[in-house]
């Protein structure tokens, strides 16, 4: 085997976002584009040489062929030892969980999440650092500066390693472990979670629960969990079977992209609890019987019954939200007097407060939640996190919330997203809405009077980084916030996000319809905003 150095030249294209580099399929394709980005890891990296690196990613189309060339680009770079999951298929909390245990030096997940795969599909690579979580802001800068200036890559020639079973392999002097992923996540919740109590709810034959994999990665992990280890019969995991396509649907758990699970919670004779995940794993979705928790009620609700969990029975330190993630959580946070964060959007902001003890619970409105247990948000947490509390309690999902909203009030919320818009119309209206938000502070519209508006600015309080730009908020005097932002994730042209939420103390009011509820600030949004002309759309493309 030869170490080859292969001239290459930059793409002007390869900024992480959100969370990592994501593109379709085609443009990944592209000779040297995928090489050139894991070079310019390598060459970012110091003191990586030697190193253990964990690799997987979410199964989808092109997953296998990015790995086999990441193996070899590493072992080019003296990369001492690699593990990848079986068939190359690791969720993302299970690679940050494998990170961690193994003293990794980082991980490299590939992973578009939530986008669809397939050919014509998105692909994604991002980079994990030492404490599993995905590389902060100055780690994906200098990474894109390096894929501005890189002229060449190395890579061993050699033939293909076998991932469709665990085994041990050397490429050139690096080695190659090819491992079960999913017996150590399994063992990591079984820490965490008090699996015995959750047994006896699920054979009880009084529950019943659904889990949809949308054929995404959480199948086999779902699988190990609810059928096997925790005795659910068979048939609790729905679509199971990880496919590269995930078969032709969003793996987006959500209203709109999980709708036969919605379907049969809000049908006859329907389960007690649904719950969905995405491609890779991190995120979920919550249903009752007929009954949807909204991302941003789960993160307050986990917060206020964390206690009833073993894996948080001493207590929470904090907790912290996104920042278009509503403030349910902050009024559970003000009521057992812990700290309460709130960070721009992407879970590598809560990895230096997870880090530094200052937060145990994260949450986004995104259907993201998680703790301090990996540096990720993970979906298969928090449906066992639910299914604790449940099991505890003995009320059903939508007691329980209702149960929230009377003791903390209800924050009506709703995110609006117009997908794949033009992008120079979008990018104008966020250039007008970071002047206009300058002097909205004490205008009056309606019944609603602005007590803040800006472009939301975050300083890390750990290690004093600033991250600027990452949204418009503009709040009102009655709780209410209406957001702005561009997606960091998406592939085609510009995905609009705007973020409404009120705030009701008062129960009688709690069951009008969400969108009833924040129709005046709907109105009040396409006023500031001007949507309709920005976006050329007369509806969002997805409400949640
Ligand atoms: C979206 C979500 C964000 C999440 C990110 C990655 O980002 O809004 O909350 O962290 O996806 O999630 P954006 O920039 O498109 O709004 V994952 O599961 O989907 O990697
Ligand atoms: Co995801």
């Amino acid at each position: 085997m030869t170490i080859e150095t292969v001239a290459t030249k930059p793409f002007s294209d390869q900024k992480p976002g959100t969370s990592g580099l994501r593109k379709s399929v085609p443009v990944f394709q592209q000779p040297h584009y995928l090489e050139n980005f894991i070079q310019a890891i390598f060459n970012t990296l110091d003191g990586i040489e030697g190193q253990t690196l964990v690799v997987g990613g979410d199964g989808r189309y092109y997953n296998r062929q990015a790995i086999q060339t990441i193996l070899k680009i590493a072992a080019a770079n003296g990369i001492g030892r690699i593990l990848v999951g079986t068939d190359g298929i690791v969720s993302t909390p299970a690679i940050s969980g494998l990170i961690r245990e193994n003293n990794a030096f980082g991980g490299i997940v590939l992973s578009a999440s939530h986008n669809p795969g397939g050919p014509e599909g998105d692909f994604g690579i991002k980079y994990n650092v030492t404490n599993g979580g995905p590389a902060p802001e100055n780690i994906t800068d200098a990474i894109y500066a390096e894929t501005k200036v890189i002229s060449s890559y190395k890579i061993l020639s050699g033939a293909d390693i076998n991932l469709d079973r665990p085994g041990s392999f050397k490429l050139g002097t690096m080695d190659v472990e090819v491992i079960d992923a999913v017996t150590p996540y399994v063992k990591m919740m079984e820490k965490i979670f008090d699996f015995d109590r959750i047994q006896a709810l699920l054979t009880s034959g009084k529950f019943k629960m659904c889990m949809d994999s949308l054929h995404a990665v959480t199948g086999p992990y779902a699988y190990a969990l609810f059928e096997q280890r925790l005795g659910a019969p068979k048939g609790t995991v729905l679509n199971g079977i990880p496919l590269e396509d995930f078969g032709g649907g969003h793996p987006d758990p959500n209203l709109v992209y999980a709708h036969d699970l919605v379907e049969i919670l809000f049908g006859q004779d329907a389960p007690d609890f649904g719950a969905a995940s995405d491609g890779d794993g991190d995120r979920n979705m919550i249903l009752g019987r007929n009954f949807f928790v909204t991302p941003s009620d789960s993160l307050a609700v986990l917060t206020a019954n964390a206690h009833l969990v073993p894996g948080y029975q001493n207590g929470i330190t904090g907790v912290a939200r996104s920042m278009p993630t509503s403030a349910a959580a902050d009024r559970v946070a003000a009521k057992l007097g812990i700290d309460c964060y709130e960070t721009p959007t992407g879970w590598k902001f809560f990895g230096n407060l997870l880090d530094a003890g200052k937060a145990t619970l994260c949450g986004e409105e995104s259907f993201g939640t998680g703790s301090n247990h990996i540096r990720e948000k993970d979906g298969l947490w928090a449906v066992l996190f639910w299914l604790n509390i449940l099991a505890v309690k003995g009320e059903s999902v939508e007691e329980i919330v209702r149960s929230h909203w009377q003791e903390f009030g209800r924050n009506f919320y709703s995110r609006h997203d117009y997908e794949e818009v033009a992008l120079e119309p979008a990018k104008e209206m966020m250039a007008r809405l970071q002047k206009l938000v300058l002097d909205l502070k004490g205008q009056q519209f309606g019944n609603y009077e602005v007590e803040y508006a800006d472009d939301f600015s975050y300083t890390d309080p750990v290690d004093g980084s600033v991250s600027k730009n990452q949204g418009i908020r503009i709040g009102f005097t009655d709780g209410s916030r209406i957001i702005f932002r561009l997606s960091g994730t998406g592939t085609k042209g510009a995905t609009l996000r705007v973020y409404l939420e009120s705030y009701e103390p008062d129960a009688s009011k709690h069951d009008i319809d969400t969108q009833k509820a924040l129709q005046p600030l709907i109105d009040l949004a396409e006023e500031i905003g001007q949507i309709r002309q920005s976006t050329g759309r007369e509806q969002p493309t997805v409400i949640t």
